[in-house]
């Protein structure tokens, strides 16, 4: 049984009865954000850079939303699985229709998810996030828990299930139980340097993207965001699937860039235990998401793990290897509770080394990748910033395996980046500095998780 810490939300915006006087006003700064995010049924990541509707985003923010008003969290996540394919597949953009199709690149003209079959009305992309919802969704639940709570969570458990399926059936490339991402963008950390030797063999040239306008450059600084040459990947891996119609039958023959990711299927394997907790609430069967969940935690241990190292790394299908580098994607397969002793040891080594800097007393929460690694870069994106979602992520991991003071570390540090930069999207991981969008969801609603506990 996994031992997800319950507290029911505060009335009205309100800090709850455990969050410190001192909390107030960084409480009501991710209060605010959320509230200026907010449309209509979901939250947007940014007004500016990201002004749709986001999956493992909508997961995140559910969870804030939990805590002072739980209608919305219900809403979020509510919207995103009206938007779910046919084959199960939750799309990792929702497209609101009344944002100009250029307000956003790629747009859903570029995706063309009306063209294919089984695809919803709303225009959606056509790839997939990690799936942290299930997990997301019991979080929310146990914050808030109530009729209607659990209305919600009946009506979302079928999707929920159909979401798995897509991924341990369709998305199970390499045949050996997990799921394989399609494209950096389904990692959620899109230029970690965890996907430089997997998308070093797509071809793909910088000329590419002529035909096309970046939109993210315009509202971040260039020198913090991907590239050029990464945008062309995207493009092209983005073309080749489209092609092919979404399709995932005969992705092993013909898709430029197949990995398993730890971080996906550590998720995938938290949903499964998650699922296990909401099938027990609504009077569903846990039995086969406890089977399905172990089975996945071997599947990962045995797949990713890297002895050598001691950490998980991805691995790329194309090659048949796992990836060199010691990214904060390694440390992810913390969140399954079942991970044995013997890994989640090794885990530990590598998240109190110099390279992650992880301790009891730390005074920057987890960077995005090694800090001793050549390719670090503190300034751009996935590949050195320090992201709150991933954080939460390993806090609840190290809660799960019994690891209170560093989760405490990680808790104050998480705490102090919010007092010194506010709702940033990701920060500088040495001053703690703010970097892109000054106003973004997951960070305010993770804040509030974190605050309330
Ligand atoms: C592409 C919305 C999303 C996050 C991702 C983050 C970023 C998009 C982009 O923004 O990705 O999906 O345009 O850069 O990498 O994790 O979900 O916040």
């Amino acid at each position: 049984m996994v031992n997800w810490t319950a507290r029911p939300a505060p009335p009205g915006g309100v800090p709850g009865g455990g969050v410190p006087r001192r909390h107030a006003g960084l409480w009501q700064l991710a209060v605010s954000t959320l509230d200026g995010n907010w449309e209509h049924d979901h939250t947007v990541p940014s007004r500016t850079l990201y002004p749709h509707q986001w999956s493992w985003d909508s997961a995140f923010i559910a969870i804030g939303w939990a805590h002072v008003r739980p209608d919305h969290a219900w809403q979020e996540l509510t919207s995103l699985f009206r938007a779910q394919w046919l084959d199960g597949r939750v799309p990792h953009i929702v497209f609101n229709p009344v944002v100009p199709g250029g307000a956003y690149f790629p747009g859903p003209g570029f995706w063309a998810s009306a063209t294919v079959e089984g695809t919803p009305r709303v225009a959606t992309s056509g790839l997939v996030q990690p799936p942290v919802h299930a997990l997301a969704a019991w979080h929310a639940y146990r914050r808030a828990p109530s009729a209607d709570g659990r209305a919600a969570l009946r009506r979302l458990y079928p999707r929920l299930v159909a979401q798995q399926h897509y991924l341990a059936t369709r998305r199970d490339v390499g045949g050996a139980g997990l799921a394989s991402i399609v494209h950096p963008w389904e990692s959620g950390l899109d230029n970690s340097p965890a996907w430089d030797a997997p998308l070093a063999a797509v071809p793909a040239e910088a000329a590419v993207l002529r035909a096309y306008r970046r939109r993210d450059t315009v509202h971040a600084a260039a020198a913090h965001r991907p590239t050029d040459l990464d945008y062309a990947r995207y493009i092209a891996i983005v073309t080749a699937y489209r092609a092919a119609g979404y399709r995932d039958d005969g992705l092993a023959d013909r898709h430029p860039f197949l990995v398993e990711c730890p971080l996906f299927n550590a998720a995938m394997g938290a949903a499964e235990h998650a699922l296990a907790e909401i099938a027990g609430e609504i009077g569903a069967d846990p039995g086969p998401h406890r089977e399905r969940a172990a089975r996945i935690t071997t599947a990962v241990v045995d797949r990713l793990h890297d002895p050598t190292t001691g950490t998980f790394h991805p691995r790329d299908l194309r090659s048949g290897r796992l990836t060199p580098a010691r990214t904060v994607l390694g440390l992810a397969p913390l969140i399954l509770p079942d991970l044995p002793a013997r890994q989640v040891e090794a885990v530990l080594v590598e998240a109190t080394s110099a390279r992650f800097g992880l301790a009891a007393g730390m005074e920057r929460p987890l960077p995005s990748h090694d800090r001793t690694a050549a390719d670090f870069e503190p300034l751009r994106y996935w590949r050195g910033p320090s992201w709150m979602n991933i954080n939460w992520l390993v806090r609840h991991g190290l809660l799960a395996h019994g690891q209170t003071r560093l989760a405490a570390g990680l808790r104050a540090s998480m705490i102090g980046l919010a007092e010194t930069a506010g709702c940033h999207e990701y920060f500088h991981p040495d001053t703690g500095a703010g970097l892109g969008s000054p106003a973004f969801g997951w960070t305010a609603a993770l804040l509030l998780d974190v605050l309330a506990e």
